[in-house]
């Protein structure tokens, strides 16, 4: 494949010394962000990470801050989910909809007071969906994207490694909470969270200029723990079941057929734009929904368009995401699938890029 060319509008980030540094094998483009993909190969990134510990420049996940009194209720009505039992030192994570109940970004919200919120994105251009809403119901909230990237710690050995830096007080953080922690006399908000199932933090660094110090300081803190710089993984992401927004779904999908229904109170979420839209798919459920697949074979490519499920030479369902998986020697994905047959077992085609394979549904992931 071909370069990318550098330019003011691909931001670099305050760790991109650091990561290239540690031998950066390659990039996506996420919020108009450099965010890794590879430092070894995936098996040995994947391996690596379910034994040890890495440190993720996360960046990318950029924060939407939401300051003053309407803060709270601008809030409420961006997701379906109820927030009103949510309080400050807590992260939820959120569908957030349009008018018509389609999946506008999957991020985390992170109430730091009742007037002030961080949205942590997934990749799509949230704020200006914000801004829209402000501006046309009049409230009274300034929203703008701070100078904060998240730093990840993840993997088995992640509380050993942030213990060294941030203090044993660390290691006391419940999942999805967050505390405040000092590194060399600033103070960053950290959280038991991550883009991962092996466990770990996100210290949401504040400053570009407290970046590589920070960078630094966990891998000496972790060299007798064999830290090393990591990236959101595909193979392990996928066998936990992390949708990736853009990839796994879009606008034109409801958070039900995202399997998020669990994240929505749509009966409750008064004010949430998308209600209306939202409480027949809430009651009926979805027609289709995604799906963890096996597909045999030989490891796939990996998956970079839609492809079709066939039931015979019925379509009845597309792959978004798949990988090889070392630990469990198939192909897993993640996929969307009809009702008709998203059933347990189910034995379904796969339109590789390579050619047909059989496929099996799955109603749990691996993870
Ligand atoms: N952390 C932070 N910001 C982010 C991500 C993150 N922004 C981009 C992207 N990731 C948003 N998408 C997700 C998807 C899944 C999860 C978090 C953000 C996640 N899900 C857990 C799960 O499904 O098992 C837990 C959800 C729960 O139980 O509340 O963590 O990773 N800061």
């Amino acid at each position: 494949m071909a370069l990318i060319s550098p330019s003011r509008r691909l931001r670099r980030t305050p760790f991109s010394e650091g990561v290239e540094a540690a031998g950066v094998k390659a990039y996506t483009v996420y919020n108009h962000m450099l965010l890794p993909t590879l430092f070894a190969t995936p098996e040995e990134d994947y391996r690596h990470l379910k034994s040890a510990v890495q440190v993720w420049d996360v960046s990318c996940e950029r924060q939407v801050e939401l300051r003053g009194p309407d803060s709270a209720r601008l809030m409420q009505m961006l997701t379906p989910r109820d927030l009103r039992g949510m309080l400050p030192g807590q992260c939820f994570y959120v569908p957030i909809v349009d008018e018509t109940g389609g999946m506008l970004n999957d991020p985390v919200a992170v109430k730091l007071a009742e007037d002030r919120w961080w949205i942590s994105i997934a990749d799509s251009d949230l704020l200006f969906w914000v801004k829209g809403i402000v501006y046309g119901f009049r409230l009274d909230v300034l929203v703008d994207e701070p100078d904060v990237s998240p730093l990840a710690v993840q993997g088995p050995l992640a509380d050993d490694l942030a213990a060294r830096v941030f203090g044993d007080s660390v290691r006391d953080l419940r999942f999805f909470r967050f505390g405040w922690f000092e590194f060399e006399g600033r103070s960053h908000v950290v959280a038991r969270s991550g883009y991962s199932k092996q466990g770990g933090f996100e210290i949401y660094v504040d400053g570009t200029d407290a970046g590589m110090p920070l960078w630094h300081a966990l891998m000496e803190a972790g060299a007798d723990l064999d830290v090393r710089a990591g990236c959101p993984n595909s193979i392990e992401r996928i066998e936990g079941g992390l949708l990736s927004y853009g990839n796994d779904m879009d606008r034109t999908n409801t958070p039900h057929e995202c399997g998020l229904g669990r994240f929505c109170n749509t009966a409750t979420a008064i004010g949430c734009v998308g209600r209306d839209a939202l409480l027949r798919v809430a009651q009926e459920g979805p027609v289709r929904q995604i799906r963890a697949l096996s597909i045999d074979g030989p490891p796939t490519p990996s998956c970079a368009r839609h492809w079709p499920v066939k039931a015979g030479d019925k379509l009845v369902g597309r792959v978004s995401s798949a990988a090889w998986s070392p630990d469990h020697q198939t192909n897993v994905a993640i996929g969307m699938v009809r009702m008709t047959h998203w059933d347990e077992g189910t034995a379904l085609t796969v339109e590789a890029p390579d050619g047909l394979r059989d496929a099996v549904v799955h109603e749990t992931f691996w993870a």
